[in-house]
């Protein structure tokens, strides 16, 4: 084989493989989840049941504002911390007595407290000296895991191809998992209807 023949060839390898790997990215999950009642929609997360953790650990914030915990509702992957903020001008506690639980005390404004969530599950998100305010911070075992949009809407992208256990969480409402195939570069459409 020529010197030149050989290099062409490797050319052309490396083209396939670079083709192979963008096709090997994954593909994307998308549906839609009906809620009865509606006005639970908003505490929905659609996750694969059991898929390996995708990443390091990240640092997400969930915020004190308006005496609200503001995301209402935080996603996450097991092993993820959050930063807990203070936008208010009054002291907020931290606490959940869900799974492990926990309780970051008491801080004032512009304090922050931080926890590491081990365990994957739901986790009711409350301040003591508020009992009127209520978040949610949802542990997934990966990152293939959503809040719902507005409309109920949900898209999970970059699944690795195979064929898994679509799951819903919901704070009051469920539905059975559903079992959806991935294929590279595909799209898979899961409906859910959740209901008490
Ligand atoms: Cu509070």
């Amino acid at each position: 084989m020529s010197t030149r023949t050989s290099l062409r060839s490797l050319a052309a390898a490396a083209l396939a493989l670079s083709g192979s790997v963008a096709l090997a990215a994954g593909g994307t999950i998308t549906g839609k989840v009906e809620s009865t009642p509606a006005k639970f929609l908003a505490e929905t997360v659609v996750y694969l049941e059991k898929a390996p953790p995708t990443g390091g650990a990240q640092s997400h914030a969930m915020d004190q504002r308006n005496m609200t915990f503001e995301p209402h509702l935080l996603v996450i992957q097991a092993g993820d911390s959050v930063k807990f903020l203070n936008h208010d001008s009054v002291v907020h506690n931290v606490y959940s007595p869900d799974n492990e639980g926990y309780n970051l005390g008491a801080f004032k404004q512009n304090e922050e407290r931080s926890y590491t969530f081990s365990s994957a599950g739901s986790y009711t998100q409350l301040c003591s000296i508020h009992p009127e305010m209520l978040g949610f911070i949802f542990v997934a075992p990966s990152r293939h895991a959503a809040a719902v949009d507005k409309a109920g809407g949900f898209t999970l992208r970059d699944v690795p191809p195979g064929t898994y256990k679509l799951a819903i969480w919901n704070s009051h409402l469920k539905a059975p998992a559903k079992d959806v195939t991935v294929t590279a570069g595909g799209t898979a459409t899961v409906n859910f209807s959740i209901k008490r």
